[in-house]
């Protein structure tokens, strides 16, 4: 294995201000069908995912949840009325507005990956790996040290 051991691109993800009119562009303008939808509490975001006809990567629509509230798609002043700290996700939109947020890479084993970009100086963003969509594990890599580009490594749920 060379490096993380990328496998393929799972996703790419973009930080929405307005998820519904983003899943509406997405499916109705570009033609993708919608596959999946969940909330991720811990990561502060409603997300969606969507597929062309002949799979290949996923498009992932993320936009920030007012924690406990289960509100999305309100952009980023309706997290930032919540606890007082805003999510990652929230702190992004207020400061470039809707853009492509990371890239995610498909790995056999996320914690053999993420040792592995750290071998090679990269900093990981969180010492175990944390719950991503449909249970998959997943690590983030921190986009100073990925030329600009946040990265998630994701090991799919077996
Ligand atoms: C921030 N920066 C980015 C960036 N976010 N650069 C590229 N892409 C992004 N998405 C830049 C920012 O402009 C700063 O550059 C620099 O990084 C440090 O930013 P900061 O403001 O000091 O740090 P924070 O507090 O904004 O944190 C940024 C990081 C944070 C990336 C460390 O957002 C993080 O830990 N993200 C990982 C978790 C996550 O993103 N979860 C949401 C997706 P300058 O201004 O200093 O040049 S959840 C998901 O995808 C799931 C569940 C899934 O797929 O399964
Ligand atoms: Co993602």
């Amino acid at each position: 294995m060379t490096g993380v051991g990328a496998e393929g691109i799972d996703h790419v993800s973009i930080a929405v201000v307005d998820l519904d009119g983003a899943v509406a562009f997405f499916t109705g303008v570009l033609g993708l069908r919608q596959t999946h939808a969940e909330v991720n509490e811990r990561e502060g975001v409603s997300e969606v995912m969507l597929a062309g006809k002949s799979g290949g990567a996923q498009v992932q629509l993320i936009s920030p949840v007012v924690a406990g509230a289960g509100a999305s798609g309100g952009g980023a002043s309706g997290a930032g009325a919540s606890a007082g700290s805003l999510s990652g996700v929230a702190k992004f939109l207020n400061e470039r507005g809707s853009a492509i947020h990371h890239l995610a890479i498909q790995v056999a084993d996320v914690e053999v990956a993420a040792r592995a970009a750290q071998a090679a100086g990269v900093r990981v963003l969180s010492e175990t790996p944390l719950s991503g969509t449909k249970a998959s594990k997943i690590v983030f890599l921190h986009p100073k040290d990925c030329h600009g580009v946040l990265i998630e490594l994701v090991q799919p749920a077996s």
